[in-house]
């Protein structure tokens, strides 16, 4: 019955989710929805800490949850909602902003590359405080594991450290949260630039497979792909990163070892791997972006999933949130429970 808690966001932020997104984080959600009790959450309030447009965050958010279904959660077993939907959200974060150092915030590394790019001048408060909504998303459910890609393991330590200092000061509260990173997937690269990770705000349209790209999008951009000096398909992280990063890619969605796929294509050269990889990313692929575009065919029922997800989300987290009331010296309000 103690199924144990799992919870994961991810931020409304492009029109399609890419291929890092899927193998590092999306395809473990739904895998760990089978034996888990699964909290999914599109990170809407998460997307504004960069400038934004409020139609296309409406859009992109009704995206990313038709997407996540049309990957493979499943609404009835796991709990998937819009963090905006359970408001406890942004109240524990502000509880726990008052638990964190300045200096603490200020050693967050996405918060120094994502200011730097705009000039830190121009870098939203909430861009700041970021780290610390996203340790309240998790903290809220209890979550036990926290299943995401590699560049979030800091913003996880300092959930954990949060949760210590909250426990510490007011007595046992949180549950310490896990990452679960898997290290083969945990940093997929661009496609143009081996040396920085696939991204929806950094990587150019052709470094990045989207979900949600028709297949002769992904044959084209799979063929663009840069590779590296020699023609052996043969993963070695130093001298060949571009290689080395596809063998990843290719291994991860078909399941086969990388030795194997190695010693299949050896010294044949680029041209077989890269389209059969191509082709492995299609079938993938497609029936993913075939289902989505059957969801956002309908928005009044994808719209009720979501608020069925909230329901379930705001019971747990109004549990918590009560919790963290009383724990911290709020008079309770006599006409609420
Ligand atoms: P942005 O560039 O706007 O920060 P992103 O592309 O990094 O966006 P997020 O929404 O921040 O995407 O991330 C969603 C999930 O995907 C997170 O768990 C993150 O760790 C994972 N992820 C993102 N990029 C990669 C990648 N290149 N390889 C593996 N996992 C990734
Ligand atoms: N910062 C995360 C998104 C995120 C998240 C979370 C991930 C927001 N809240 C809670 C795990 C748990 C990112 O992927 N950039």
């Amino acid at each position: 019955m103690n199924r144990p808690r799992v919870l994961s966001g991810i931020q409304p932020t492009a029109d399609s989710f890419h291929l890092g997104n899927y193998l590092g984080a999306v395809r473990q959600w739904v895998a760990l929805q089978e034996e888990h009790d699964a909290f999914y959450c599109v990170v809407d309030l998460h997307a504004i800490t960069v400038p934004h447009d409020p139609d296309t965050l409406r859009r992109r958010s009704r995206i990313a949850a038709a997407q996540l279904i049309g990957a493979g959660l499943e609404p009835e077993r796991c709990t998937l909602f819009l963090q905006s939907h359970v408001p406890e959200h942004a109240e524990l974060a502000w509880v726990l902003s008052c638990l964190t150092g300045f200096g603490e915030a200020s050693r967050m590394t996405q918060f120094k590359d994502k200011s730097a790019k705009g000039g830190s001048e121009q870098a939203s408060v909430g861009l700041f405080t970021y780290p610390i909504l996203q340790a309240a998303d998790i903290l809220l459910y209890e979550a036990d594991q926290v299943p995401v890609g590699e560049d979030q393991r800091q913003h996880l330590e300092l959930t954990r450290d949060l949760a210590q200092r909250f426990n510490h000061r007011f007595g046992g509260t949180f549950v310490l949260p896990a990452p679960y990173i898997l290290p083969s997937v945990a940093r997929i690269a661009d496609l143009q630039d081996p040396a920085i990770k696939m991204s929806k705000s950094a990587s150019s349209p052709q470094g990045i497979v989207d979900v949600l790209d028709d297949p002769a999008q992904i044959r084209r951009k799979i063929a663009r792909a840069v590779t590296d000096a020699g023609r052996d398909v043969r993963a070695d992280e130093e001298n060949k990163p571009g290689i080395t990063n596809l063998l990843r890619i290719y291994s991860a969605l078909t399941g086969e070892p990388i030795a194997a796929i190695e010693a299949r294509y050896g010294s044949t050269g680029y041209g077989q791997f890269k389209k059969d990889l191509a082709e492995a990313a299609v079938a993938t692929f497609t029936p993913i972006r075939e289902r989505t575009e059957a969801i956002l065919a309908d928005t009044e029922s994808l719209d009720k999933t979501l608020a069925d997800g909230a329901a379930r989300a705001g019971r747990v987290a109004r549990e918590t949130m009560a919790t963290v009331r009383e724990k911290i010296g709020f008079v309770p309000r006599l006409d609420r429970p």
